[in-house]
């Protein structure tokens, strides 16, 4: 067998022997034509770009609406992750828990290396080496993608530090995790994706869509990230990160997990009313973050990513303006509409829908057609750079410490606008039992409660009652832990309407959050939590019905008795690791309720 050639203008780094030794492993079983080695620069970036364009991966956008900006059509079968698809092979079936679907790594290795086995005849590997974290940081991870898509490559550019930065802060050492990625032929009948935690390792085959192929995120940051955690003592979350400043000029910093499409994007984005003038919020993440427990006592936390993989529909100068201004350039759009003078549309864009569009399909769509121009999952892929309103700490090494720990679900019933736990171990209560309606960032059907822990059903890389215990164990060492709270956007009255407007004006919510973390406002106790009380909101210029209000903030105890009932399920499912205090917990409402 002769050996892959390289591409010309690719050096290979030859300083790390075990990184070349596995890339030679790979390729021996993939047999690409050629393996071309990423070093991130912009020069590359142009190259490849092209290279993209000359495919029909990538269709350039008209660059005097959108400069370097590009659409990307995906496969009808593969616009979203496969949960079904998705597993965990470690080594005992116990350690992936109930919440995962398993596979002996024994019989993954041989089932996906026999799809693997030619996979990239024809094709060139890329090696995509990126860190997950800012550079110099005691948080961050490296990882090495091989994968077969330029489209992955392009993306992972925007979504990691990418290339030589890598390399740099991998040096001699082999502790990276090996990510393995082709397309294949995307046929779902031979899609999987496999994450082995006790190798570091992640195989992926079959699709090319966002959290199934870029593995940096989902699959390193979250599923194997917080495996990692859990051994060494860190958590790996589903969750943004925001700066907000006072008028006064003093900054908290909070962490908020909602499930995928609820609007953490638009929260970690936020443009705050004009009562809040004096306010400002900055971004360090939407997405994902890594945290750990500070020589202070403090939890603090990094963005492990670089840009945004965010959900294109319902995305406007009103619901999220930075967003907005984060994609007006070198930004690639996946499964959005094209308009006739070649910009982007999207379900929820400003403004009415123009006349003629081609539809995320490639086919001619009208206005008043009864399909969507754009696929629900849609995304924009863009550098957190482009962010007018990006932390100047986004790539701070030592993180940023926490002032107060958010979960939120998107639920119609049961949950108010806010409410505080009364301990950690209550507020780990409550964000495992968190419950969400499903979205269409994953395929099955949307709008479903399910029980959605901390957000991370789809994510956590280990057994859930672990992952509570580990919530559990880290307050042992938080002299200062930080207050959690559970929010709800989504609540509606009984005819359908949202009954919280959302979006900027989640603020007062925020701005209570951060006083009831310094101590400074007031609050009601109810049997589920501390609510505010009339007044502690801050409502000035607020344009809602004042029922409205009142029903977005009950707490219905029959609401919350079929709640507590209803996570009988989850903790039916958990019963072998569920720790006694989560249980406790749920007792305890139960006797108040
Ligand atoms: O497709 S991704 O997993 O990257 C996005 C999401 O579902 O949150
Ligand atoms: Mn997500």
């Amino acid at each position: 067998m002769s050996e892959p050639k390289r591409a010309s203008h690719s050096s290979v780094p030859a300083t790390n022997a075990k990184l070349s030794a596995w890339v030679d492993e790979v390729a021996r079983l993939t047999k690409p034509d050629r393996v071309y080695w990423c070093d991130g620069s912009a020069e590359e970036k142009t190259r490849l770009t092209e290279e993209a364009v000359a495919r029909g991966v990538l269709l350039p956008l008209n660059p005097e609406k959108r400069p370097g900006c590009y659409l990307h059509r995906s496969n009808p079968t593969d616009v979203a992750r496969t949960e079904h698809l998705t597993f965990i092979c470690s080594r005992e079936r116990e350690a992936a828990g109930p919440n995962n679907n398993w596979m002996s790594p024994v019989e993954a290795y041989a089932k996906l290396g026999r799809l693997f086995d030619g996979a990239m005849k024809g094709r060139t590997m890329y090696v995509v080496p990126y860190l997950m974290g800012p550079a110099g940081s005691q948080f961050s991870k490296v990882g090495i993608e091989l994968t077969d898509s330029i489209y992955v490559v392009l993306n992972m550019r925007i979504v990691t530090r990418m290339g030589r930065v890598a390399l740099d802060a991998l040096g001699n050492a082999s502790d990276f995790n090996r990510g393995l990625h082709s397309t294949l032929d995307l046929d779902p009948e031979k899609r999987f994706i496999c994450h082995f935690p006790e190798d570091n390792t992640i195989w992926s085959i079959g699709s090319g869509y966002g959290g199934n192929a870029l593995l940096g995120k989902k699959c390193f940051a979250l599923r194997i990230g917080s495996w990692l955690g859990r051994h060494e003592g860190w958590l790996a979350e589903h969750m943004l990160i925001l700066g907000a400043e006072d008028p006064q000029g003093r900054t908290s910093y909070v962490v908020a997990a909602f499930p995928s499409a609820c609007g953490k994007t638009n929260f970690a984005m936020m443009v705050p009313p004009e009562r809040f003038k004096g306010w400002k919020i900055t971004t360090i993440g939407d997405d994902i973050a890594w945290l750990r427990i500070g020589a202070d006592g403090r939890l603090w936390a990094v963005n492990p990513e670089a840009g945004y993989f965010g959900v294109a529909p319902g995305t406007n100068f009103k619901t999220n303006p930075n967003a907005m201004k984060s994609i007006a350039r070198d930004t690639i759009f996946t499964n959005v509409a094209l308009t006739p003078d070649g910009d982007v549309w999207w379900e929820g864009k400003d403004g009415e829908p123009p006349a003629e569009l081609i539809d995320w399909k490639g086919r001619p769509w009208k206005r008043g057609s009864t399909e969507l121009a754009a696929h629900p999952n849609s995304r924009f892929t863009a550098p957190m750079t482009n962010n007018p309103i990006l932390s100047p700490r986004a790539d701070d090494a030592d993180g940023v410490p926490i002032s107060a720990i958010i979960f939120g679900g998107r639920r119609a019933s049961t949950v108010p606008v806010v409410l505080q736990s009364f301990t950690w171990s209550h507020g780990v209560y409550l964000g495992a039992t968190m419950g969400s309606e499903t979205t269409a960032a994953a395929t099955g059907k949307v709008g479903v409660v399910r029980r959605d822990p901390m957000a991370m059903l789809p994510f956590c890389g280990y057994d859930m009652g672990d992952y509570f215990a580990h919530w559990l164990r880290i307050q042992d060492r938080l002299t200062n832990p930080p207050p959690i709270f559970l929010v709800n956007w989504f609540r509606k009255s009984p005819d359908g309407k949202f009954l919280w407007p959302g979006f900027g004006e989640n603020m007062r919510v925020l701005e209570w959050i951060l006083a009831r973390a310094h101590g400074e406002a007031g609050a009601r106790e109810t049997v589920v939590g501390a609510v505010p009380r009339a007044g502690d909101l801050d409502l000035t210029g607020l344009d809602l019905p004042a029922d409205y209000l009142a029903a977005a903030m009950t707490v219905d105890r029959d609401e919350w008795r079929a709640e507590v009932e209803s996570q009988g399920e989850l903790f039916g499912k958990l019963d072998a690791t569920m720790p006694a205090a989560l249980r406790l917990e749920r007792q305890l409402l139960q006797a108040k309720l």
